[in-house]
């Protein structure tokens, strides 16, 4: 079968925006390149392979390919005439472009590779980004002009490393797959207008945390979990791969809803994903798929960031059930205490 590449699909997009993409594109063959050879990564010694023995701004063990793909995604953005600023998970604050900073007229911001703690175990990883009008272009972009929310989005996508490397991208008129060949290395196009099934009998949550969830939360999984002799009145299957662009892809294949919802377990942390690189992007390509995307009591994509690090409870997927939870939500017999948990409040405190 012949397929087109991304060149062509890009030679359709607005210039720019397309400038964008093909740079963050180019990135992720480098890491992809990386994750394949799994131990035998490196060079001249070097192996880019296991633990760097220090935690990163989020607190977590910074892996040794976080730091080469955060590496990755500033040298291609580096080289990109369009995008005047970048901020990543790896960094605590935000890259002003060596070149462009006053020319650029977008912002990038990205996990570099998520689900990293997943890699020693050759579990799928995944680069997530999110592509920002840079509102006060002809300045140089401070913290401030990332703060937008995520329906200003004007591209996102993620890479997935998993058997094989898909490249998954939205410019806001629907979804499209690519897959890498890693022979040519080049981005071989392979779906298009990709939609999301509204029903389905399957979730993914981290039930580890169960006793600390919200009641609204509590009902929709033991109700699942009850099956055929629940509520819902038909079985549910449970997945979860700890990897979450390896649970949006599934989501976008097969359909499914995937939850990492505010909890008590930390109360000082409003949820678990990251709003400007996690949440936000997997929003913005799960509306362009047809699915939903909401925190529980609001659409993730019209939460306003506070900071760069800020965490965000996150339900997304077939909306039939992301509808249902909303619902929960929203019952006045769930007694949730929506105002006291706003995302502007007291109670959502900076990262870590
Ligand atoms: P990771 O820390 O390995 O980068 O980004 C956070 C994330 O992975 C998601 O990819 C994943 O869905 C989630 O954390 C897994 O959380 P649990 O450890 O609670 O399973």
């Amino acid at each position: 079968m012949n397929h087109t590449d991304l060149e062509a699909w890009l030679a359709a997009q607005q210039p720019a925006v397309a400038d964008v993409l093909r740079h963050l594109a180019q990135a992720c063959v480098k890491i992809s390149r990386a994750c394949s050879r799994g131990a035998i990564a490196g060079e001249g010694g070097q192996s880019t392979h296991g633990a760097v023995g220090e935690v990163n701004v989020q607190g977590e063990n910074q892996q040794k390919l976080d730091v080469y793909s955060d590496e990755c995604m500033a040298e291609a953005l580096a080289q990109c005439s369009a995008v005047a600023g970048w901020a990543s998970e790896e960094l605590e604050h935000p890259t002003v472009s060596p070149n462009h900073a006053t020319t650029g007229r977008y912002l990038a911001v990205f996990d570099p590779l998520d689900g990293s703690s997943n890699i020693d175990a050759n579990i799928s990883v995944g680069t997530i980004f999110s592509v920002l009008p840079h509102m006060f272009a002809g300045a140089e972009p401070t913290e401030a002009a990332f703060m937008q929310p995520g329906r200003r989005q004007v591209a996102a996508g993620y890479a997935l490393y998993g058997p094989a490397t898909v490249l998954v991208l939205s410019t806001g008129s629907g979804i499209e797959f690519f897959t890498l060949d890693p022979v040519s290395s080049n981005w071989l196009h392979t779906r298009s207008g990709v939609q999301i099934r509204t029903t389905t009998s399957e979730f993914a949550i981290n039930t580890s945390n169960q006793r600390f969830w919200e009641k609204p939360i509590q009902r929709y999984v033991s109700e699942c979990v009850a099956g055929d002799t629940g509520p819902r009145a038909r079985n549910f299957n449970m997945r979860w791969v700890a990897s979450m662009v390896a649970e949006v892809h599934r989501i976008m294949t097969r359909g499914g809803v995937f939850l990492y919802p505010r909890d008590t377990k930390e109360p000082r942390k409003p949820g678990r994903l990251r709003l400007m690189y996690e949440a936000s992007p997997m929003a913005y390509l799960m509306e362009q798929a047809g699915a939903k995307a909401v925190t529980g009591t609001m659409d993730l994509l019209d939460v306003v960031p506070d900071t760069l690090h800020q965490r965000v409870p996150v339900i997304i997927g077939s909306s039939d059930e992301v509808e249902r939870i909303v619902g929960y939500y929203t019952d006045p017999s769930e007694n949730v205490s929506h105002q006291l948990f706003r995302h502007r409040s007291l109670f959502v405190q900076p990262h870590p």
